[in-house]
């Protein structure tokens, strides 16, 4: 009888469904079994102490590393939105900002409302994404992604999530809530760190 091979198993340690659609797309054809942590039976609050995301990437990524019971790949995404002129501000706290349940267009709102009266040139901004991938042998690899854009002046675009609404991004005349989600992959933070951590997938499958 044939032996089919069975997919090695990729977890990905997020509970941000915004985020796991994007990867999924992104990942779609690695030939690897993609699940989420919660899709393995894991729901394990992670504490995110870490003071950069890069920290906080690898805290996730080990925790359900070490959660599950089968040789798997975990991979992790720590995100988040800097603000020049509120010096990178929400950062690192960009899922924290007024408290992790409060709606994005309350978020939205109260970030443009801060950047009240400040021009054009001073809104800059940009989207920064680290995953973390912790690998069956124990090895722990990080890739970095950033996008640069500016803090518009009211959300526009239903696609995407969180502060996507009020990132504008200057050369497209949209923001990237008014991107598809390949478009959006095309050029994200996240598209680009995850891009780096695929090639070093593929080469261990
Ligand atoms: P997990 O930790 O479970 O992955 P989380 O939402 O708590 O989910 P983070 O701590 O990494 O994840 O926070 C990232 C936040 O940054 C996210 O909740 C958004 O508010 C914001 N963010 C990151 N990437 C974004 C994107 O592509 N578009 C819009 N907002 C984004």
């Amino acid at each position: 009888m044939k032996e089919t091979k069975r997919k090695e198993k990729l977890v990905f340690a997020t509970g941000n469904a915004g985020k796991l659609r994007e990867i999924r797309k992104i990942l779609a054809d690695l030939d690897m079994e993609i699940l989420s942590a919660k899709e393995m039976g894991i729901e394990i609050p992670v504490e995110e102490n870490g003071a950069t995301f890069e920290e906080n990437a690898i805290l996730k990524a080990k925790a359900i590393a070490e959660a599950c019971t089968e040789t798997v790949t975990v991979l992790a995404d720590d995100s988040g939105l800097e603000i020049d002129y509120l010096h990178k501000e929400p950062g690192i706290y960009s899922a924290r900002y007024m408290g992790e349940d409060t709606p994005y267009s309350i978020k939205n709102a109260n970030l443009v409302e801060r950047l009240n009266g400040v021009p054009d040139e001073e809104r800059t901004a940009r989207f920064v994404c680290v995953i973390a991938a912790v690998f069956p042998d124990g090895e722990t690899k990080t890739a970095h992604g950033v996008i640069e854009g500016r803090i518009g002046y009211e959300e526009k675009g239903t696609n995407g999530f969180g502060y996507d609404p009020i990132f504008y991004l200057p050369a497209l005349g949209r923001t990237s809530a008014e991107l598809s989600d390949d478009e959006k992959n095309e050029i994200s933070h996240r598209g680009k760190a995850l891009r780096q951590i695929k090639k070093e997938l593929e080469k261990r499958i």
